[in-house]
């Protein structure tokens, strides 16, 4: 699907997004999902083909050979394929989309969301100039959105940073660097405390805690891990080492929405704020996203931007901007319905179907 317009962060320029569909087709009903890899394994290990290749390959097979079974039960059941989790993630929550669709029961209500709207962000690419950068907020904060992320990455920091700030005043600011940065550039990084920054993600490589220990202690701004936050027991040890003081949350990189949970809940008994994270999911995706980010641990905008921030024409009806808020929608399952017609008319290949 081609975006909108061009999304470039420190690991590159997207231009489109390759989506990979999930569906389940199962006694109670069929169920949709997304898978969130990126078409090269440039952000994350996992890519669509590699995504692909180990859906039909190992988790369709072991969860088809299982007999009855649940979206509770998936996660034991694809245990011994190491890592792939948005892969898992993708084939357990088309399960739950068929379950609690089955049930007449919502993402939210299965969720235990308490809210009905959520507080959306929007995420900004680096941009080629300062005053193109400028022209692309302006947009975001006259569309309503509550909280502005730029993207960072060494040479493109602390001059973009103050020139937003200063066009925005006091709306929420923070900024991801996408593991751009190194250990040498924590004096650099401080700097950044002068622009009263809601937080800075994710500025090193995902496997390094430790350089995140020593920023957290160098820095006011709280740090904010993304790409290390593989499951709820790194989120948790990354919490008692000081590495991270908020937690974006994404339900592909960690496995799903059940172990999204999990870490919204470890995080609420730590005190430590969440926020749902986004990978430029069409409507299939993020109507998932609204739901969780509609629980009551998520207390920052996420960035759970409307259908128009990606797309010119989203796979589901579009999610539309209200006041800087999305509804979290109440119908069962997703709440989505998928533009069946569309998806036969832009696929890329055609539907694998494994029995
Ligand atoms: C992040 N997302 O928080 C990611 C990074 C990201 C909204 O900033 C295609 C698919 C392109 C997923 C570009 C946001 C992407 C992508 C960036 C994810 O780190
Ligand atoms: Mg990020």
């Amino acid at each position: 699907m081609p975006l909108v317009r061009p999304f470039q962060t420190s690991f590159g320029t997207q231009t489109a997004r390759d989506v990979l569909l999930v569906r389940v087709l199962t006694e109670a009903g069929e169920g949709w999902a997304e898978c969130v890899a990126m078409e090269h394994p440039v952000y994350s290990s996992e890519y669509v083909e590699g995504a692909h290749a180990v859906l039909r390959d190992y988790l369709a097979p072991a969860v088809l050979g299982a007999g009855a079974v649940r979206a509770e039960d998936m996660a034991a059941l694809t245990r011994f394929v190491i890592g792939h989790r948005m892969a898992k993630a993708a084939l357990e929550t088309a399960v739950l989309d068929a379950t609690t669709r089955a049930a007449g029961m919502s993402f939210a209500q299965r969720f235990g969301a308490t809210a009905s709207e959520v507080d959306c962000g929007v995420s900004v690419g680096i941009a080629s100039s300062i005053p193109e950068l400028l022209e692309e907020v302006a947009g975001y904060v006259d569309a309503g959105y509550r909280r502005i992320k730029l993207k960072v990455k060494p040479g493109w920091d602390l001059e973009p940073v103050a020139a937003v700030r200063d066009l925005i005043g006091e709306l929420p600011l923070q900024v991801d660097a996408n593991t751009a940065y190194t250990a040498d550039d924590i004096d650099h990084l401080r700097e950044l405390d002068r622009f009263g920054l809601l937080l800075i993600e994710q500025p090193f490589v995902e496997e390094d805690i430790a350089t995140h220990v020593r920023l957290a202690r160098a820095i006011d701004t709280p740090v904010c891990l993304d790409e290390s936050i593989v499951s709820c027991e790194v989120a948790i040890d990354s919490i008692e080492r000081d590495a991270t003081s908020v937690i974006n949350i994404k339900a592909g990189r960690v496995g799903g929405y059940l172990e999204s949970l999990r870490i919204h809940d470890a995080c609420r008994d730590r005190d430590v704020p969440v926020w749902c994270g986004g990978m430029l999911e069409t409507g299939v995706g993020r109507a998932a996203n609204v739901a969780l980010a509609a629980l009551p641990g998520f207390t920052l905008p996420g960035d759970t931007s409307a259908s128009d921030r990606y797309f010119a024409e989203d796979l589901t009806e579009p999610f539309v901007l209200d006041e800087g808020r999305l509804t979290v929608p109440t119908g069962p399952g997703s709440g989505v319905d998928v533009r069946t017609d569309l998806v036969r008319a832009w696929a890329t290949r055609s539907p694998e179907l494994v029995r």
